[in-house]
């Protein structure tokens, strides 16, 4: 296996567990405790039959009360609870877009935020008909700022990102009744017909929940994408580091937590700067380190390296290390208890964002017109707090792998180019990637994507099921919480190859490329849509009949609902391993896992059993590819 050594999910509960003693020292709650607090869970909830949108309610289903007080079925109150809950994952990424518009609308040449990649800028103007030529670079950006902000609340139309999309697929968006529209109307609507009194047919509910979706993974999450890339740079390839032992017991750690790069992308600038350096130098430290949790830190690591800390079951590890001077936060998968668990330390918990406030937490208001003085201030309180540590309470567990990062959908193709023993011009096309799909030597992709979940034993589902798919020669491209699992077991270091089947390992070696590719953030899921896309229209097939699944084994918030909405109704068959609170009504069960398929081609499959769910998803790939004839 040359010189990797996995870390095992064994070996972090084991720092886990060790971190947790130091915890109990000083009082400190954990979610490990409060799970038991709240468990057993309530059936109800779980199967998502209790409805509290009136309040003539709450009303619960049972055999012996089966209509809600207004009369509606199960089926009604679960489908209205799972429009709900996709309606609040649509909203949630479509705000972190347009922030990231809006961070575009203020962008200046001698600004906190400049225009990193103007040629990706001019492409998307052009893809979008703006005018280019003779053009200021900032006064297109502006233009196009503007132009995505409307894409919210447009009066008439569908999402312009959806002609990226094959015809086949928008053809079938369209006679399904599903091409979103305004972004913000999409999730208006939703909450309308979620509405007592409006709809409780399960058919138009899941219609609607997978136009909210679509109008998150076409249209807000890929403004977040496509405008981040052009404010920060287009992620390239590039080394980091990932899990706890990134944190250095001699420097001032600045954990940076959430979502939106805007706040993270100035911390690190700030962190690197040497004026700040030599402050931290002064406080008693040797320099800065910056590591990050959740989406925040997926994007640093894409663009800048900075290594991955943990992700979301992790983020109260980072304070148990009792070496974190801040955990500086911005918004969404943010845990209130950082608030009272760093007071049991010396770390500070600092708020950024209007949208995430919290009790116990230093608010430091960030902006984009005061984002460079109030990262310095960040910075400098970091730096301040460090002579604050308790030496005794510090623990670092010794534990990091290597990690290649940045794939982006301009970064894979133009890093897949060098595979093909084709003589046909294939520059900047999915074409050798479809040649080693078609030869079989790649027998298929798994984009594998979301949270930790306590139901499920953190990490496990995400790294057992990425080995098993690479050891049969399937390439996994990960995001968000998924790909830090796999960066902390080290199936983002180049030597995994050696964990893959003949033909994934070649590849591989040929593009000199880890197994599992990271293509960042929540948001960035659209990058996968982006690539299933050109798959689609390069290779002349369907984008459900390409042998590719998109899997979400431990997810566990309102986003990942809409991600998967967006993924199915994209024509990618999607595999779950939380229920995502169906399970009391047979009509939206058939609904997700059959019915929408006439409509998109692809459905849910919802497996809690992890050795059937991988086993299931390989099935279905290889059926894929029995019925190409490849
Ligand atoms: S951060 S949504 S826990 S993937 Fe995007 Fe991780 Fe899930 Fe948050």
């Amino acid at each position: 296996m040359g010189d990797l050594k996995l870390t095992t999910v064994e070996e972090m509960e084991a720092a886990t567990a060790r971190l947790l003693e130091t915890g109990a020292k000083v009082g400190a709650d954990a979610w490990q405790l409060r799970v038991k607090n709240q468990t057993p869970h309530c059936k109800f909830g779980e199967q998502g039959v209790c409805c509290r949108i009136c309040a003539m309610g709450p009303c619960r289903i049972t055999p012996k009360a089966p209509r809600g007080i207004c009369g509606c079925d199960v089926h009604g109150i679960v489908g209205r609870n799972y429009l709900k809950f996709t309606a609040g994952g649509a909203a949630t990424h479509s705000d972190h877009g347009r922030e990231i518009c809006h961070t575009l609308y203020e962008a200046k040449p001698d600004g906190a935020y400049k225009v990193k990649d103007p040629e990706k800028l001019i492409r998307i103007a052009k893809e979008w008909g703006v005018e280019t030529e003779g053009k200021d670079i900032y006064d297109l950006a502006h233009e196009m700022a503007e132009t995505a902000l409307m894409e919210y609340g447009k009066p008439f139309g569908v999402q312009r990102w959806l002609k990226r999309a094959p015809e086949h697929t928008q053809k079938l968006w369209h006679d399904a009744e599903i091409e979103p529209r305004a972004i913000d109307r999409e999730v208006a609507t939703s909450l309308h017909m979620a509405h007592m009194g409006c709809s409780s047919l399960p058919e138009a509910l899941v219609r609607q929940s997978l136009r909210a979706g679509l109008a998150d993974g076409w249209g807000g999450s890929m403004c977040g994408t496509e405008f981040s890339d052009v404010l920060f740079g287009t992620p390239k390839p590039l080394d980091t580091e990932a899990n706890l032992g990134v944190m250095n017991a001699d420097n001032v750690n600045i954990v940076v937590h959430g979502h939106d790069p805007s706040l993270s992308e100035m911390v690190c600038e700030y962190a690197d700067d040497p004026e700040m350096i030599a402050y931290a130098k002064s406080m008693g430290a040797k320099g800065i380190t910056v590591s990050g949790v959740c989406c925040t830190s997926n994007e640093v690591a894409m663009r800048r390296g900075v290594p991955m800390a943990g992700n979301f079951l992790q983020q109260e590890n980072v304070v148990l290390t009792g070496a974190c001077e801040a955990i500086v936060v911005d918004v969404q998968c943010i845990f209130p208890a950082l608030g009272p668990l760093s007071k049991c330390f010396h770390t500070k918990f600092i708020t950024t964002s209007p949208i995430a406030q919290m009790p116990d937490s230093d608010y430091i208001r960030f902006d984009v017109g005061t984002a460079a003085e109030k990262a310095k201030q960040i910075v400098m309180t970091a730096c301040e707090n460090f002579k604050n540590r308790k030496p005794d309470l510090v623990y670092i567990p010794d534990m990091k792998q290597k990690a290649t990062v940045g794939y982006s959908f301009e970064a894979l193709v133009k890093t897949l180019d060098g595979v093909t023993n084709s003589q046909v011009d294939v520059t900047g096309t999915t074409k050798p990637l479809i040649e080693c799909i078609t030869s079989g030597v790649i027998r298929g992709a798994v984009a594998m994507v979301g949270c930790n979940n306590p139901k499920i034993r953190p990490d496990y589902a995400h790294i057992e099921l990425m080995k098993k798919l690479i050891a049969n020669d399937i390439v996994v491209v990960a995001s968000g919480c998924s790909a830090q699992a796999a960066a902390k077991a080290g199936l983002m270091d180049k030597a995994a190859k050696d964990l893959c089947g003949a033909g994934l390992k070649r590849v591989c070696e040929l593009a000199d490329i880890p197994p599992v590719l990271h293509m960042g953030s929540c948001v960035d899921i659209s990058r996968m849509m982006i690539l299933v896309a050109e798959l689609s229209k390069d290779s002349g097939l369907n984008i459900s009949q390409l042998p590719v699944v998109g899997c979400a084994p431990e997810w566990m918030s309102e986003k990942a609902v809409s991600i998967g909405n967006y993924v199915v109704a994209t024509g990618i068959d999607t595999f779950l391993g939380v229920d995502p609170y169906v399970a009391g009504s047979s009509e939206m069960g058939q609904w997700l896992t059959e019915g929408v398929r006439d409509w998109v081609e692809a459905a849910y499959t919802v497996e809690t059993d992890i050795e059937k769910l991988v086993d299931k998803m390989i099935d279905r790939i290889e059926e894929k590819r029995t019925a190409l004839g490849i």
